[in-house]
């Protein structure tokens, strides 16, 4: 690493934020191109770019896959949200066997992944393992064959399609395998073919699951985890990566990379995180005002409470209504989980008080966590691969469909901050909202 340019760059910073900073107060609502300057600062937010048919995301209703509203869904295995996301309709009793069928002919994992997997550094994170699993198949796609041998390009979609179900049918035993060597629960645990998805993936996680609640669970949570429309961090890489060309490992790899933010899927290892340190800090389960003080401090400090706010959504996540639905049926009196609920009637107050969150509402990571934590699966570092799971499904849909569209090449425009100030010129200008002062 050159130490000069970095030196060089780290005394340029100050000043570049500066100037960022003042041209967003000064000219933040002005229109150049029909793009907010805001937006171009501000991580391309709500800018119409994608077109994605798999779901879609309102910032007063939430997740809508296929026209219905996600609540409406949660009885549903996530082989039938796989099959409504990608065809826009449920399966019948016939075609959901034969799909599930399907995932159980393609489950066997190449054992080079376990190698590469049993090869890296005890203390990798998850996610870490998980993505590199994926990357390390890529040697397995079907679509990169077919390209090298010259598919027509009305045709790619067909090897895409095998290299996605591929994966769905592979990534239980991957994540599994990723849970039980990292935190020492013995060997894996093989695949059972009577099982639907999810309810295997449970088993091989290997939770004592006697009347077959975490199944249960395991359902659930993949089917709310599944999709979120097309313009979200780790969906949206997905559609760059693939967009090239590139085929379901590179895409779906780089994607789990985007996931693997804090202020993405990360956020529900965080937030269990949280939960605990707060009680471990006062020493016993927290009051109220023991709550109150310990998020407000944590907000003075500028810190994030993790699983509240959204840059889509301005409810509460519907998402995680359905969480605390399932647990006021399974597991009321839980400690953790009560403690989810006290910080629901909490946290957004005091974002609403600070003033700065646009959505001071829980979104869906505030509450998966004690579910999990409940039923044994208490290494919270390992909640974002089952995030990751259970996104691969609308991963999937989603590129598919775009290969079968024959999406084009994902390249919007940068532009410089040279050129931001040279159109700040009056006859560039159209102000099109009034600035907040
Ligand atoms: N706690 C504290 N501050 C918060 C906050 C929270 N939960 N949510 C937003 N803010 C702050 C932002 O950090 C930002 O502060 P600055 O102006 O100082 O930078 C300000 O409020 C405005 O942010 P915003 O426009 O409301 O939010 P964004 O669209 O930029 O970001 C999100 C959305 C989710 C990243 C943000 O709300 C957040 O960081 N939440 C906590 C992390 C989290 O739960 N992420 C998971 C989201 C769901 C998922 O993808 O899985």
């Amino acid at each position: 690493m050159s130490k000069i340019l970095k030196e060089k760059l780290s005394s340029q910073i100050p000043a570049l934020r500066e100037e960022a900073k003042s041209i967003i107060k000064n000219h933040g609502g002005k229109v150049i191109d029909s793009v907010v300057i805001d937006q171009l600062f501000g991580g391309m937010r709500g800018i119409k770019g994608l077109i994605c048919d798999t779901s879609s995301v309102g910032l007063d209703t939430g997740l809508i896959i296929r026209g219905v509203p996600i609540l409406e869904l949660t009885e549903k295995l996530p082989e039938e949200i796989f099959y409504l996301l990608l065809t826009g309709e449920l399966p019948d009793e016939k075609a959901l066997k034969e799909f599930q069928d399907d995932l159980h002919k393609r489950d066997e994992v190449p054992a080079y992944v376990w190698d590469v997997l049993n090869a890296m550094p005890k203390d990798s994170h998850p996610m870490v393992m998980f993505s590199t699993a994926i990357l390390a198949m890529e040697k397995e796609s079907e679509f990169r064959k077919a390209y090298d041998e010259g598919i027509s390009k009305d045709k790619m979609w067909e090897p895409m399609y095998d290299d996605c179900i591929n994966i769905i049918a592979r990534v239980p035993q991957i994540a599994s395998f990723i849970y039980r060597k990292k935190f020492n629960k013995g060997d894996m645990i093989a695949p059972d073919k009577k099982l639907d998805w999810a309810a295997n993936f449970a088993m091989m996680l290997g939770v004592k699951d006697e009347d077959g609640t975490f199944a249960k669970l395991m359902r659930l949570y993949m089917v709310l985890h599944s999709d979120h429309e097309g313009g979200n961090a780790s969906a949206f890489t997905n559609l760059v990566v693939s967009s090239t060309l590139s085929d379901a490992y590179y895409a779906f790899s780089g994607a789990l990379n985007s996931l693997a933010g804090p202020l993405h899927g990360l956020a529900n290892q965080e937030c269990l995180r949280f939960i605990l340190k707060m009680r471990e800090v006062i020493g016993h389960t927290p009051t109220d005002e023991e709550v109150r003080n310990y998020c407000q401090n944590l907000l003075d400090k500028g810190g994030l409470v993790s699983g509240y706010g959204h840059a889509v959504l301005r409810i509460t996540d519907p998402r995680f209504t359905a969480f605390v639905n399932f647990g006021t049926n399974t597991i009321p009196g839980d400690e953790i989980f009560k403690m989810v609920k006290q910080l629901f009637e909490i946290v957004p107050n005091l974002l609403i008080t600070q003033g700065k969150a646009k959505d001071p509402w829980p979104n869906v990571d505030a509450a998966s966590g004690s579910m999990l934590y409940h039923y044994g699966v208490k290494e919270y570092e390992f909640y974002t691969v089952l995030f990751g799971v259970s996104r691969i499904l609308g991963f999937s849909a989603q590129i598919i469909l775009a290969r079968a569209m024959g999406n084009a090449l994902i390249r919007p425009k940068s532009v410089t901050t040279e050129w931001i100030k040279s159109r700040l010129q009056d006859r560039y200008i159209k102000i099109i909202k009034q600035k907040k002062t």
